[in-house]
């Protein structure tokens, strides 16, 4: 198995996070991609190689020409206001405010976000794009005939919708590979979002769409980030009614329950017959992670992972999250041990 990966994500790392009202060492840190690398070694089971450019192309399927512009000046215009932190938004168009870009940067960012935690430093869009550009080669990988490949992204993506940032993520990996799939030839494709955190901006992006389908397993809105999506009842809209599918699950969820929703998913996807599966892989399901709050032991990833082997399709993992950081490596490359040994 190939796994594609760059240094280029080190750029990304703000020197805080917001969170329960102080800035922390961010949860989501360039370290969480060397115990993956580590763990990647241990195993000798992939290769390493490298992105190729990214095709902006592509990414400007999923996200609008306003949102890149923005991701692309952001720092620059925030350096401008000798500012002494990193880039972070304060003011958000709420309920009976206008929904216009203004031109100060205090205003876009509040403009583009989704959730106020994640900073931009002068090195993310590098890191965003980089990360895009993972997707995009493995993908081609698969689209050449490579039954799997891992791309190794960060920053993650799937809470970044068409126009919106925030939750550690700025581009939408796991939808730019999608959409690379059906502009290689795919009729449809499944995302399988298995990150513990509900895949809000990919749901978004594909909800009117019946050429991808999109299922998640997550934590329930009322109880979890991001707390405004990702409930059953969003099933999709006008040609994309049937191919939204959520699986939320409460507070001390382990693998009996977790694993019986994965099977319903899997039962769903079979029956939609993709071409090519994009897993978002996100590892925060672990019982030892700090921000999340199902139950999973390391050894149910490899279980997991021999499962998604068993829909016998071509199957893409792309990173997303995962912040226990001594196990992030073991239990990412369980998933992908249980998927190749079966
Ligand atoms: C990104 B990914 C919990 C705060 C949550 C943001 C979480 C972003 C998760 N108290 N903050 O889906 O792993
Ligand atoms: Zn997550």
């Amino acid at each position: 198995m190939k796994t594609v990966l760059s240094e280029d994500h080190r750029q990304h790392f703000p020197k805080g996070e917001l969170y329960g009202g102080e800035l922390v060492l961010p949860f989501e840190r360039p370290e969480r991609w060397d115990f993956i690398v580590d763990q990647l070694k241990a195993i000798e089971m992939t290769d390493f190689i490298a992105p190729d450019p990214l095709q902006m192309e592509t990414v400007q399927k999923i996200h609008d020409a306003a949102f890149l512009r923005f991701l692309a000046t952001a720092w620059d215009q925030w350096a401008e206001e000798n500012y002494k932190g990193d880039a972070l938004p304060t003011v958000i168009p709420a309920r009976r405010m206008q929904q216009k870009e203004p031109d100060h940067i205090d205003g876009k960012l509040g403009y583009f976000c989704m959730a106020i935690e994640t900073a931009i430093t002068s090195g993310t869009w590098t890191a965003a794009c980089a990360s895009a550009a993972i997707a995009q080669t493995a993908q081609s990988l698969v689209s050449a005939g490579e039954r799997t490949a891992f791309a190794l992204c960060r920053p993650p993506g799937h809470h970044a919708a068409r126009d919106l940032y925030g939750g550690y993520c700025f581009l939408n990996n796991a939808a730019i590979a999608a959409q690379g799939f059906l502009d290689t030839g795919a009729d449809r494709v499944a995302v399988l979002d298995v990150d513990f955190h509900h895949g809000n901006g990919t749901q978004d992006i594909f909800y009117d769409r019946s050429d991808v389908m999109f299922a998640s397993l997550h934590g329930e809105p009322e109880h979890a980030f991001p707390h405004f999506l990702g409930y059953s009842d969003e099933t999709g809209k006008a040609d994309g009614e049937g191919y939204n599918i959520n699986y939320p699950m409460p507070p001390g969820t382990d693998y009996p329950v977790w694993s019986s929703a994965l099977e319903e998913a899997c039962a769903r996807i079979d029956g939609y017959g993709p071409d090519a599966i994009v897993v978002s892989l996100g590892v925060d399901t672990f019982k030892n992670d700090p921000i999340s709050f199902f139950k999973l032991e390391s050894d149910d990833f490899t279980a997991y992972g021999a499962r998604i082997a068993k829909l016998n399709r071509p199957t893409l993992f792309v990173m997303e999250g995962g912040y226990s950081i001594n196990e992030v490596g073991i239990n990412t490359v369980n998933v992908l041990e249980g998927f190749l040994n079966t």
